[in-house]
């Protein structure tokens, strides 16, 4: 990998946003993610190889550390801005359609759930992994999970629960949907929800992080 790749995937693992960010501290002063991606950039690297070769992987290493407990939600908070700095120059391309994206991902919070701190680092992970993100928000009631499925057919649908309450809005929305759509694929998460769960609701996966989410999508391209 070039230089330049090598040190964007070390702002991004290690969460070092833009020139001004004071994270982490032995970078302080120095180019973040935001102003080497832009250099990549004016150097000729194509965006690809700069998502695949050095935002992919380094994204991928943040969310094998969180899964392990090697580091926590502040942490990954961090090197999923730093990543998104660095999307924002690349993002221009891939909207052109001149780099293509892995697909598309819709993810929501269920009707009646305000919870979206994890609902986010998901939707910044799979981001981060190649994948375009539609983010409907929260408290996302069945017609509008089903109104961004009928405008992006080829979708990836995830959706998130924080309160047993909730969990069985997240039924009757993967019920409602694999009626409408049987062969949609519906990936399931949240602090209650099991993989039980999510083969009883007929949902196709159920991951307890991010990793899991980006490796679920992942094996359906490969
Ligand atoms: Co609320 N809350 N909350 N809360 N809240 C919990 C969830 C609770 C466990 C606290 C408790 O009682 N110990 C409890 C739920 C109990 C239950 O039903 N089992 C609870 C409650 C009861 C409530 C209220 C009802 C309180 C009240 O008003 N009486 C109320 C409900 C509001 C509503 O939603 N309608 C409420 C409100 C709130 C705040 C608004 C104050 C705030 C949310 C702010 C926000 O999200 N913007 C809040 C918070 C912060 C929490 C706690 C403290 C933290 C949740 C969190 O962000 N965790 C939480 C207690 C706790 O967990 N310690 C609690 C960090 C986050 C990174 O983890 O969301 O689990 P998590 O996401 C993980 C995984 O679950 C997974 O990946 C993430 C990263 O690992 N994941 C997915 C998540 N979604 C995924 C989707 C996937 C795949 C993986 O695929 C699609």
């Amino acid at each position: 990998m070039s230089e330049i790749l090598s040190q964007l995937s070390y702002c991004v693992e290690f969460g070092k946003i833009d020139k001004l960010s004071p994270y982490p501290p032995d970078l302080k002063g120095q180019d973040g993610a935001d102003e080497i991606a832009k250099r990549a950039l004016d150097a000729g690297i194509k965006p690809d190889d700069i998502l695949e070769q050095a935002l992919i992987p380094a994204m991928a290493v943040v969310g094998d550390k969180f899964s392990r407990k090697l580091i926590y939600v502040p942490q990954m908070l961090m090197a999923a801005k730093a990543m998104s700095s660095a999307m924002k120059h690349l993002k221009p391309f891939f909207q052109s359609g001149e780099t293509k994206l892995k697909g598309k991902f819709i993810i929501g919070t269920v009707a009646g759930d305000l919870h979206d701190i994890g609902k986010n680092l998901v939707a910044m992970m799979i981001e981060g992994g190649g994948w375009e993100v539609i983010d409907l928000g929260v408290d996302v009631g069945t017609e509008k999970f089903l109104k961004s499925v009928e405008e992006n057919p080829e979708a990836i649908i995830g959706l998130s629960a924080l309160l047993t309450t909730t969990m069985e809005n997240m039924k009757k929305t993967v019920i409602t949907i694999r009626e409408k759509y049987s062969g949609i694929k519906i990936l399931v998460g949240g602090a209650p929800v099991t993989m039980e769960y999510c083969k009883k609701i007929g949902a196709d996966f159920y991951s307890p992080d991010p990793q899991g989410a980006v490796n679920y999508l992942n094996q359906i391209v490969s």
